[in-house]
């Protein structure tokens, strides 16, 4: 009897699990465009035109393989609106009883699925190199989880960048070398230029009419849509811009949104490239003498190390993961994140390349737009949903562990040690951002003080009870200790106030 097979937005893999179970002389493939997934936050434009664009020429690359597919667009009158809906319309159009899927990255539609009264079959993801199982397996019985450990399983596992059982060039990590700041270079060559075609240009009418008012804008669409192009991005990364990716990518400059970063990660995380053929090809690159070393074991341990770490703390850690809130913070996400006036320079360039591109590298994500949410107290869940809606490449299953765990230390320390939380001073050593800011950056107190310099003491002084035994943090409260009585009064009276405008909606 004909099975449905479930193919989601962000499963555009030929070889994805379920496609490989499925029979398809007999099997039904359903893809569906629908309001529940397009609206569960209030996604970027660009990410729904890309997921959608992308499902309906991968739609047509199975269908011209032979497959029968079942494609439901968001403007089918017969739209039920939700994956389920979609499977049980199929299901009673055809007959079938049962479905095989393959596990959804997010509790929230695993759970939907295994609600349906059909026969339903999920199986595991095996796009990623480490199974649930396997992950557990490596974190049982330790005290705590660190990612550069569980990076050396994952180099000893895949052979990359391995010399027999020992790492090439004698170390796991060659983080020292890299972290310069960069300069201005109008010859870097950014991501490939996007094609335009008639798939993506009904899209976008069809976004732009549907969601005139999600924050971010549309066009011009700068990104790939298929199998080809996202190969075409992957090369033409390796090719301009991973020789140098470790030096600076820590780097941030006004109007250079992507530096030597390989903007991928919108691909990747929706099956159009996969991860071995990605490291496989830096790799390359390394042993031809085209890039670093340093630069590409950088570039692998985030997909290697960083990317599947961060799964598995999601999978391990369970549903409740993004209600996690271990600094009890309660402050509302501030209008500025939604594209509201701010005076911070580094917050306007982040948030303003997000509006336009759907798009922040790393250290814009950790340290400026995420430092500033930790440092103001702002509720994680808050900081969490605007996240998964405003990037491109997001999805709970990565976005979650980033947020909630890397950023907001709302976890309580399961994926690092210490949070992530600087003074402006690190901003400025990082970018150029802070030459044409209003506040300035070397001034500690008074109204021209960088808010992120007050933030900075009167979050740790909030959490002195939590962090001051933290043998990695004790410096920074003898630091503050050390400063005369009014000055250290005068900080956090200011960082009060600082809050108080920002709170009442003032423009800060
Ligand atoms: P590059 O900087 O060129 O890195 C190469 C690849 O490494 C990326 O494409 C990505 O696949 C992987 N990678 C790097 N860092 C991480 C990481 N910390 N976790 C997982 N993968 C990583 N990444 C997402 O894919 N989706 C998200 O929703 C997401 N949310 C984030 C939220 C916060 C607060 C932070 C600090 C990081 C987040 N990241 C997320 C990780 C990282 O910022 C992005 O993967 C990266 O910026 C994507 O751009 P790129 O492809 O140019 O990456
Ligand atoms: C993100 C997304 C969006 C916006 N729309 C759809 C959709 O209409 N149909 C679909 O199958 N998938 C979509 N997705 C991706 C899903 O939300 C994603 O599969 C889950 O969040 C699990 O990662
Ligand atoms: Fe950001 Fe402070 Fe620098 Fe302004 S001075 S850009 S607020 S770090």
């Amino acid at each position: 009897m004909v099975k449905l097979i479930l193919v989601l937005g962000d499963q555009l893999s030929p070889d994805i699990a379920a496609l490989r179970e499925a029979d398809k002389d007999r099997d039904l493939v359903v893809m569906a465009e629908v309001a529940a997934e397009a609206e569960y936050v209030p996604h970027h434009p660009m990410k729904i035109a890309f997921l959608f664009t992308a499902m309906r020429k991968f739609a047509g690359e199975l269908r011209a393989k032979g497959w029968q597919v079942a494609y439901t667009r968001l403007d089918d009158p017969e739209n039920a609106g939700s994956i389920p809906g979609e499977l049980l319309r199929r299901a009673s159009e055809t007959g079938a009883k049962a479905v095989i899927a393959t596990e959804p990255g997010e509790f929230r539609l695993i759970g939907a699925l295994r609600d349906t009264p059909l026969d339903m079959t999920l199986l595991p993801d095996d796009r990623f190199l480490c199974s649930h199982q396997e992950f557990a397996r490596w974190a049982e019985g330790r005290k705590a989880l660190r990612m550069e450990y569980f990076y050396r399983e994952m180099r000893r596992k895949t052979g990359l960048l391995m010399d027999g059982d020992q790492p090439e060039g004698g170390k796991w990590n060659f983080d020292h070398d890299n972290r310069k700041p960069a300069k201005a270079d109008l010859f870097r060559k950014g991501p490939p230029e996007a094609r335009g075609d008639p798939v993506l240009d009904a899209v976008l009418d069809l976004i732009e009419a549907r969601f005139p008012d999600n924050f971010g804008t549309c066009r011009p669409f700068p990104y790939q849509t298929d199998r080809a192009g996202a190969l075409r991005a992957l090369n033409h990364f390796v090719e301009h811009a991973l020789p140098d990716f470790g030096a600076y990518q820590d780097a941030m400059l006004e109007g250079d949104p992507h530096l030597y970063h390989a903007v991928i990660a919108l691909y990747l995380n929706a099956g159009l490239l996969g991860v071995m053929e990605i490291c496989k090809k830096a790799e390359e690159a390394y042993r031809a003498g085209h890039a670093p070393l340093n630069s590409v074991e950088g570039f692998i341990r985030q997909i290697i190390g960083w990317r599947e770490f961060m799964r598995g703390i999601y999978f391990l850690e369970g549903p409740d993961y993004t209600r996690r809130n271990a600094l009890n913070h309660q402050r509302k996400l501030p209008a500025m994140y939604w594209g509201a006036q701010t005076r911070m320079n580094c917050m306007a360039q982040a948030i303003g390349q997000t509006r336009d591109l759907g798009y922040a590298h790393h250290i814009q994500r950790l340290m400026v737009t995420g430092n500033f949410a930790l440092l103001a107290g702002i509720n994680p869940a808050q900081v969490h949903e605007w996240y998964l809606a405003v990037y491109v490449d997001a999805y709970e299953w990565v976005e979650a562990p980033n947020v909630i765990g890397m950023s907001q230390f709302a976890d309580g320390g399961i994926v690092g040690s210490k949070p992530y939380v600087s003074s402006g001073a690190y901003i400025d050593r990082m970018s150029d951002y802070c030459k044409s800011c209003a506040y300035k950056v070397k001034a500690k107190t008074g109204p021209d003080a960088c808010p992120f310099n007050l933030l900075y003491w009167s979050f740790l002084i909030r959490h002195r009870d939590r962090f001051a035994g933290n043998p990695r943090m004790a410096q920074m409260y003898r630091t503050f200790d050390k400063m005369d009585e009014t000055r250290r009064k005068t900080v956090l009276a200011e960082a009060e106030a600082f809050l108080d405008r920002m709170g009442q909606g003032a423009t800060v």
